[in-house]
């Protein structure tokens, strides 16, 4: 937003400065063929490839023993496979515990149709397809709860497909108590 609102005002200023300029060339174009038309639009170009390809190997997944879960989509709900507090793996119904600060691995598959796992204040969308497994690799930096939702339209229930992702102090197991787990699930 900030670098669109200051390529748009740095256009206005220069058409404004093309209104008003007399007929003489001031300053020869091929000046601002090459710095603007070629130079910016190249740093610019630049900049943003390499902030994607930064952005997009943080959320690949590594073989490094990072914690994994899983998410299971299904009409019209999700499943978390995840530690619980003794460290066996727990299932979940739509709140996934993750530990602050770690980077995890998510398994992310569904059960009937295409289904979309997305928690915007973690960043990473992921398709749930049938039959397919899709890692993704999330970090939540700090304890607190981040609402989650389905990204993918799915049937009659899709708008209410939602979830928490509840990030606890790293040894710090919240309380399971509101929660309806199950134990013995498979991560
Ligand atoms: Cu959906």
């Amino acid at each position: 937003m900030g670098g669109a609102i200051l390529i748009t005002v740095l256009v206005l200023i220069l058409l404004a400065v093309a209104w008003r300029r007399p007929a003489r060339h001031i300053v020869d174009e091929r000046v601002w063929t090459l710095w603007l038309g070629v130079g910016f639009t190249l740093s610019v170009l630049v900049a943003l490839v390499g902030y994607g390809l930064w952005v997009g190997e943080r959320i690949l997944w590594r073989d490094d023993g990072a914690l994994r879960v899983a998410a299971r989509a299904q009409q019209w709900g999700w499943e978390f496979t995840q530690p619980g507090p003794d460290g066996a793996p727990i299932v979940t119904k739509d709140v996934l515990y993750v530990p602050a600060g770690r980077p995890f691995d998510i398994e992310i598959t569904s059960s009937d149709v295409i289904h979309s796992f997305w928690v915007p204040r973690l960043g990473g969308k992921m398709d749930a397809v049938p039959g397919r497994i899709n890692v993704t690799r999330l970090t939540a930096d700090a304890p607190g709860t981040h609402e989650g939702l389905c990204a993918e339209f799915c049937g009659i229930g899709h708008s209410f497909m939602r979830f928490d992702v509840v990030v606890y102090e790293d040894g710090a197991y919240p309380d399971l108590s509101l929660t309806q787990a199950e134990t013995g699930g498979q991560p």
